[in-house]
């Protein structure tokens, strides 16, 4: 094992998934010819996309300028994002193409049309404008999952104005930073949302927020939750008040290909949250680009669902930008995936006819542990795609989603990107490529990522560290405020490239497997262990459902390896039996010290494993910061547990 060694690669997954006739006869893309003709000019390839899936009032004259790390994309050109995603459609008589269909968790429901849609963006335009925002000024946004998310960030956009929005489970003091940090003139909310049968007050937690924050002049109230609220005369003003009174009509005016479209913040483990910086051409090429391409989108008949909240990015690019720039009709659901059952979802796709459906490996799981006869109880053939994101799925995840989800004859696109590239990068082309459970396959056509070892040296076959080779349309333009963090965080550590936190390795045939941030990686005996691997080992046993594992600091070892479970319904834990499933799957050298049954894991409010707390568990530290962590007590049942019964050698 020489220095530059990244990671260890253990386990080799081998079933494969060739695209079924079916499908291909209908698919948009069935062959080679994307990738082709990226590999030839990658430039020329995006500005082909650039100009076939995108309406612009004046051409560009450069369609991309490079001086690393700072890109610019077609360059000189002009369009209006909300036009594209609005006006478009309705000048081209779609008007009434059904934008979303609207499901709230109590069960109300609303159908939003093209047209409707353009006419709400317009009036809030004009409202926005009345408040003195104007281009150039940011907008937070502290929303439910309710239409009126989806109107405000087009707002902004129609007038130039970047939006900033705050996930709507986010804490007061989460908002305050960020609405500080961008300094924000307006502020946009509603009483409440429905989570769990309840409402959720953000009127009230934007209240407090704003009580440390002094650039916000107005806020807007949406009414959702019908919960009692303060209003603060002068400052805070009811949306369908204001609506009432607004002009109707507010022309898209032309913006710079590279105006900012929006912030948006990212914790990430360490420093105060980053607001990520994106721009309007090149962002909504590749969310338009990747969004029809990788779910084969046939925007006259399908029916998308993406299950992500507007506060993240794939709510940005894969609820708002991407779709409706497409003219897609979707689905948008307001609350949880258990109420009032465990088969909402499910309940939801056969009401709707759902025939894309997009969702985070973190709840395959927990469909998986709420068991299968919950999906089998509706009729799911609507379906004719799925699609994963935001962790490594586990091939036995894969597998269960393939069977029970997709009727065992659906396409799974696992598609891997992060909020700072904007898009999808690596993802299989549903007609194309043939899949492997656990592989997110191969950078998509435009896309350039290599593997490299810790020297920045090539690498073949194996482990290694994941880096993006060039410049794409809908990167990050920058960290706000901050260009120096910017270069310092992802462009130094490989001079030249973009280096996106993630280990990977690849098998053979070229494919990509993701295996997790690379700072989770474990050291055992000089072995570098990857958390995916061992995890997925774990998951492949029949009686465990979900698995997350850490190195914590051992004697002997450097890092031993500890597992926390979470079982499927009616098994027992049998740590034994564990420790030597992960031996077979994967090798003695993976075989965790001490295995830790628990009903949940802790996970960030995106639904993200937080191996960071686990570690610091593992090791009886005290807990560092928990403010991003979803549910707290998990984390401190396991506290307990350790502190009663220490790790046993
Ligand atoms: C879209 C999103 C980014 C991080 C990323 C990875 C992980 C996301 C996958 C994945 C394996 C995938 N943005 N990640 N997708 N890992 N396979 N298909 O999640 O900024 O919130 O997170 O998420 O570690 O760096 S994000």
């Amino acid at each position: 094992m020489t220095d530059a060694h990244a990671i260890d690669s253990l386990g080799w997954e081998r079933r494969t998934f060739v695209p079924s006739d079916a499908f291909r006869s209908n698919a948009l893309v069935s062959d080679h010819s994307l990738y082709d003709e990226a590999s030839q000019d990658s430039t020329a390839f995006w500005a082909k996309q650039a100009r076939e899936l995108i309406s612009w009032s004046k051409e560009w004259h450069t369609a991309s300028e490079w001086n690393l790390p700072f890109a610019k994309w077609f360059v000189g050109g002009e369009l209006n994002v909300s036009y594209n995603c609005l006006d478009r459609h309705v000048l081209a008589g779609r008007g009434d193409k059904v934008a979303f269909h609207f499901e709230g968790e109590p069960g109300d429901t609303r159908t939003v049309t093209y047209a409707q849609l353009l006419d709400e963006t317009q009036r809030f335009a004009n409202v926005l404008k009345g408040l003195g925002v104007v281009k150039g000024d940011r907008v937070n946004i502290y929303m439910p999952m309710i239409p009126e998310a989806a109107i405000a960030m087009l707002a902004c956009a129609r007038i130039g104005a970047a939006h900033s929005v705050v996930f709507g489970g986010f804490s007061a003091i989460s908002l305050t930073d960020r609405i500080n940090d961008a300094e924000a003139k307006v502020l946009i909310t509603a009483d409440g949302g429905w989570r769990r049968g309840e409402i959720f007050p953000l009127k009230h937690t934007a209240d407090e927020a704003l009580l440390g924050t002094s650039t916000i002049t107005d806020v807007v109230v949406v009414r959702r939750g019908g919960n009692e609220i303060t209003m603060h005369d002068g400052r805070d003003h009811w949306y369908h008040e204001l609506m009432a009174q607004a002009d109707p009509v507010c022309p898209p005016e032309p913006m710079d290909s590279e105006q900012l479209l929006f912030l948006l913040y990212t914790s990430g483990t360490t420093g105060k949250p980053k607001g990520i910086m994106h721009t309007s051409g090149g962002y909504l090429t590749q969310a338009a680009f990747t969004h029809k391409y990788v779910f084969d989108l046939h925007a006259d008949t399908d029916v998308y669902w993406c299950t992500a909240d507007v506060g993240w990015i794939t709510g940005h690019t894969y609820i708002v930008y991407g779709p409706l720039a497409n003219g897609a009709t979707q689905v948008m659901y307001e609350g949880v995936p258990n109420f009032p059952g465990n088969d909402r979802m499910w309940q939801i796709v056969e009401k709707y006819g759902v025939t894309l459906f997009y969702t985070a490996p973190t709840a395959i799981r927990t469909f998986m542990k709420w068991g299968d006869h919950e999906p089998a109880k509706h009729d799911l053939s609507s379906l004719r795609l799925l699609g994963s994101v935001g962790e490594p799925i586990n091939p036995e995840a894969w597998m269960w989603y393939h069977e029970h989800i997709g009727g065992s004859t659906c396409p799974i696109v696992d598609t891997w990107w992060q909020t700072e590239t904007g898009a999808i990068m690596i993802s299989p082309l549903p007609g194309v490529t043939t899949t492997k459970p656990g592989s997110a396959t191969f950078g998509l056509p435009g896309i350039g990522t290599e593997l490299v070892d810790e020297s920045g040296e090539h690498v073949e076959r194996g482990g290694g560290y994941l880096t993006l080779t060039q410049p794409w349309p809908a990167m990050l333009r920058g960290i706000w405020g901050d260009p120096d963090r910017y270069r310092e965080t992802y462009w130094s550590r490989f001079p030249g490239r973009y280096f996106a936190g993630d280990g990977a390795k690849l098998d053979d045939d070229g494919y990509l497997w993701l295996l997790g941030r690379v700072d989770d990686v474990m050291n055992v005996s000089g072995h570098r262990i990857s958390t995916t691997e061992v995890e997925s080992a774990l998951v492949s046993h029949p009686s465990v459902c979900e698995a997350a594992v850490v190195g914590a600091l051992d004697a002997t070892t450097g890092q031993a390896i500890i597992a926390y479970v979470t079982l499927r319904g009616g098994f027992e834990g049998d740590e034994q039996a564990l420790r030597n499933h992960v031996a077979v799957e994967i090798g003695s050298i993976a075989k965790p010290k001490a295995i830790y049954f628990t009903p949940d894991l802790p996970k960030t409010r995106s639904g993200k494993i937080m191996r960071r707390l686990l570690r610091d568990v593992a090791e009886g530290r005290n807990l560092g910061d928990t403010s991003t962590l979803a549910d707290a007590s998990v984390v401190n049942e396991l506290q307990r547990r350790a502190a009663e019964a220490p790790a046993e050698d």
